[in-house]
Parts: C-alpha cells; structure tokens; sequence
C-alpha cells in the first residue's frame, strides 16, 4: 500500500481498503505482541536495553517523508518489544498493572471517538456517564450520593491539587480575585510517608513547601495524630491559619492507613478541611472484608481515589470526589463564553468543563465505567480480595523462609516490603558489622538490574528513612495467584545467591 497523506477519508473506497488493512494488521500485532505475548509467563517482562542501544535499534527520527505501512507496522512491533509490559504477571514494580480487556476496549473506544470532555454539546455520553460513576463511587466513600461533587483528572497528583485548591476556596473565597499576596499565612499538613504531591501542590498553588507541613508517623508508617495536632497548634502560635491535612489510605511505600477518625477530629477542632488521599488505597473500599482500613473516609470533605490503581483500570484513571456540591465551579470557574455559553438550546449545568483546571480532557470514565460494567461491583469485590489474598500467601511465605526479612510483620496493604539477605550477609558476625546496613543497601538495586538483564521479574526497592534499600511488592494484578507468589520468592532468591 501506498504511503498516506494524513487526514484521509474513511469514506472513500481506496483510503478505506488502505486504512481497513493497516487498523487491523496493527491491532492484530497489537492483541498477539502487546496484549498476549506481553502478559505471558513465558515471556520477558521487558527487553532491557540501555538508552544508547535503544537509541541504535530503535528508529526515533522524524523526517520530511513518510513512512510506508509496512514500517509503520514494523514500528508497533518495535515498541511493544522494547516497551516494559506492565501488564506482565512479573510486574510487580509500580502502584498500577495489568491489562483488563473490558479496560482495554473501553479505552480503545474512547480513542477512536476521540471526545474531549467539556460540555454536553460534544461529550453527551461522557458527560452523563461520569456523572454515573463520580455519583456511585461518592456513595461507596459514604458520601450522599446526591450531594457532592467530582471530576476526573490526569493523575492523583492533580487530584491532590484539586484538594488544596478547594480546600482554600472553602477557607478563603476572596483569594480567587484576590491572589495570597499579603493575606494571612495558610498551612496544608500531612505525613511524611504520604505522596510527594501535596508538597508540590503547595508550592504550584503558592503557599510555598514550607506551608506544607510534615508530621510524623508511626512504626507502621500512620499519621501520628498527636503530633498532626501539636503542628496545628505551633501554626496557630505563629498567626497562620491551619487550613487542610492530607491524610493517606495506602501510603506509597508502606501501604499505611493513617487513622482517619482521629485525624477527622481534630480537622473538626481546628476547623481544617479534611482530604483523603485514596488513590492507592481507594480500591479497598469496594470488599467487605477490607473497608475497615478506611474507617473514617466517609466524614471527609474530599477524596483522591485512583481506579487505576488498586481496581486496575488501564492509565490514566484518576478522581477527585467531594462532598460540597458546587465548590468545585466555584473556584475554577472562568466563565470562557465561546465554549460555555448560557443560551444553549439544552440545559447548560450538563456543561461540566468549567470546573476543571484543563479544558481539553480524555473521557477516562468509559474505560472504568466499561469495565465496572463487566465485572459488576461483585466482580470489582472479587478482584480486591484476591490480591490481599495474594499478599498474605507471600507475606506467610516470605516470613520464615531464610534471606528474607519483613520490615512490617502486618503490612495493611497489598504492599509488602522486605529485604532479602544474602547468604554472605546472614551471619551474625556480617550483621554486627559496623558497615552491614552499607552492604545491605547494595543487595536490591544488584539483584534488580540482575533481574531487569534477565526479563524475569520487576520489582522495586527504595530507602525510607534509616531502613537501607528495601524491596517493595505491590499487588495489583489479580491474574497472579499462588504459584506466581512462589514464582517471585524463587526468583528473588536467584538473582541474590548469583
Ligand atoms: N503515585 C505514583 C506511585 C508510584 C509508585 O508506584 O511507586
């Protein structure tokens, strides 16, 4: 087929045959490479190269010509091989996975109608269908379903963002005409182990990091809220206004459930907004079984919940819910009148672009409002107890099994950290070293490049305060089950007795 000239008609019989056969060789290497072969146990969870022989296999030129289909197609295959497949049962190195095929097609109908989710007038289907889904997620938090608000947005972190930006129009409303320029020092506290994004909010919203307030946790990584509260006070001392905590269900690393009705309290005593970032921890929610850590979400003002986290959406898939209805327009709210015109001929509130801080939005409601579908909340339930299943078989196993060391006996969530211990570190004559915690900082990056050279596993490993590098197993992929958890204990021990 001859090389196309972008845009071509779907209508017309030569551009149809040329675009009908390329759509589907595409797709078809698309479900056979990516979607197969990339979730295959026999397969390689990547193909490592280093960014210079990537560089030399991969063609990233951009040239005056075009390229004919069969590169094009020779492309795909090219970047599903050098791609890392996050949809690989070995792939147990970030807070998201999977490939749900119910996901897949929701986002792949999203793509092909291209929407961009700002008024009813060009997304009527996505607009009625957020609303659907914003509305039955706000009711399992415990919201009133009918009250409240919320929006999708690209990534927890914007959601974090949303959170202050609500929580400082609640507190000061003038603030949006008026700047912070010379107004009363405003104060966000949250907890050491939770995302970084609060800080970074708080410094693109301009309070400033050091507004951003970090308290201490405890042994289990959980908001102190003794020492949330004694912060509060200090601020309070100094003549600022303590205006939100961000308390965490799922934190990063650990996986921690900060204790939301004692942190609830005292947002009530001091009169601060109280925000949940769920984003990891959200999915939770959804089993009987594992509510309980989030005991307390239901009396927050907002949430960050992640579908594609926990619930394994496909990226991105992010929320902020709230209770306050209204507010989000409130403070957003920019009135553009060439697209939010009030003298539509339909009801203008299905407008809902103004209250975002974007304009152009992907509709990432169909993919988990499509996969919700599928599965039923039953099934959403079944995928949740699964991986917290999947992670006390491995907690169990990894628990007495020699080399390996829990850092949380109970981890709460389907995050487990530990170290691995080589047999050359095991010795207590190795561990009263005065360098062992050195020589153990070293193990898990080795053991990982081992492990990213070989294709056979992913899985993370970080620092966290005066613990050496840890490596951290999340859960999120409920295909695995137990003898994927033996899997990764025997390979973890292979790459470190090399
Ligand atoms: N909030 C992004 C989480 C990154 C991670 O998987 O560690």
């Amino acid at each position: 087929f001859e090389r196309s000239s972008a845009p071509d008609d779907f209508q017309s019989a030569p551009d149809q045959k040329r675009h009908d056969h390329f759509i589907r060789e595409a797709v078809d290497t698309i479900i056979k490479e990516a979607v197969y072969k990339g979730t295959s146990r026999d397969s390689r969870v990547v193909e490592w190269l280093s960014p210079e022989e990537l560089s030399a296999r991969l063609d990233l030129s951009l040239d005056r010509a075009g390229l004919s289909q069969e590169k094009l197609l020779s492309l795909v295959e090219q970047t599903i091989r050098y791609s890392v497949k996050p949809g690989h049962p070995y792939f147990v190195n970030q807070l998201f996975s999977s490939v749900d095929p119910y996901g897949l097609v929701g986002q792949w109908l999203g793509d092909a109608l291209n929407p961009s989710v700002y008024t009813y007038e060009v997304a009527p289907v996505f607009t009625l269908m957020e609303e659907t889904v914003l509305g039955e997620m706000r009711a399992v938090v415990g919201f009133p379903r009918d009250a409240g608000d919320g929006i999708f947005c690209p990534g927890g972190s914007m959601a974090n963002g949303y959170a202050i930006s609500c929580a400082r129009h609640y507190k000061a409303p003038h603030l949006k005409t008026q700047g912070m320029s010379g107004q009363r020092r405003m104060v966000v506290f949250t907890s050491e182990d939770a995302h970084y994004s609060i800080k970074k909010m708080a410094v693109l919203q301009g309070f400033g990091s050091d507004n951003a307030v970090i308290g201490e946790t405890d042994a289990r990584g959980r908001m102190d809220p003794r020492d949330l509260e004694a912060q509060v006070k200090d601020t309070l001392d100094q003549g600022a206004l303590p205006m939100m905590v961000s308390a965490t269900s799922g934190t990063t690393v650990l996986g921690a459930f900060d204790p939301l009705e004692d942190i609830y309290d005292i947002c009530s005593k001091y009169e601060m907004w109280m925000h949940v970032d769920a984003a990891w921890g959200g999915g939770a929610l959804l089993s009987p079984r594992h509510r309980h850590l989030l005991k307390g979400i239901e009396r927050a003002d907002s949430v960050t919940w992640n579908p594609h986290k926990m619930l394994a959406a496909p990226q991105q898939c992010s929320t902020f819910l709230t209770r306050h209805a209204g507010l989000l327009t409130e403070a957003h709210s920019a009135n553009a009148t060439y697209l939010f015109q009030k003298d539509k001929f339909y009801d203008t509130s299905f407008d809902t672009g103004d209250k975002h801080l974007q304009c152009g939005r992907r509709a990432d409601v169909l993919k988990f409002w499509f996969m919700w579908k599928a599965k039923g909340t039953d099934g959403l339930e079944a995928h949740i107890d699964k991986l917290f299943d999947n992670a006390t078989y491995f907690k169990n196993m990894i628990s007495e099994r020699p080399g390996f060391e829990l850092l949380l006996e109970n981890p709460e969530c389907t995050n487990i950290c530990f170290w691995y211990v080589p047999p050359s570190l095991r010795s207590s004559e190795a561990r009263s070293k005065p360098d062992y915690n050195q020589r153990l900082h070293k193990v898990a990056p080795k053991m990982k490049e081992r492990m990213i050279h070989k294709g056979s596993l992913m899985v993370t490993y970080q620092p966290l305060r005066d613990h050496p590098n840890f490596f951290r197993l999340v859960l999120q992929n409920s295909s695995l089950d137990h003898k994927d958890m033996d899997y990764i204990i025997e390979e973890l021990e292979r790459s470190g007795h090399q």
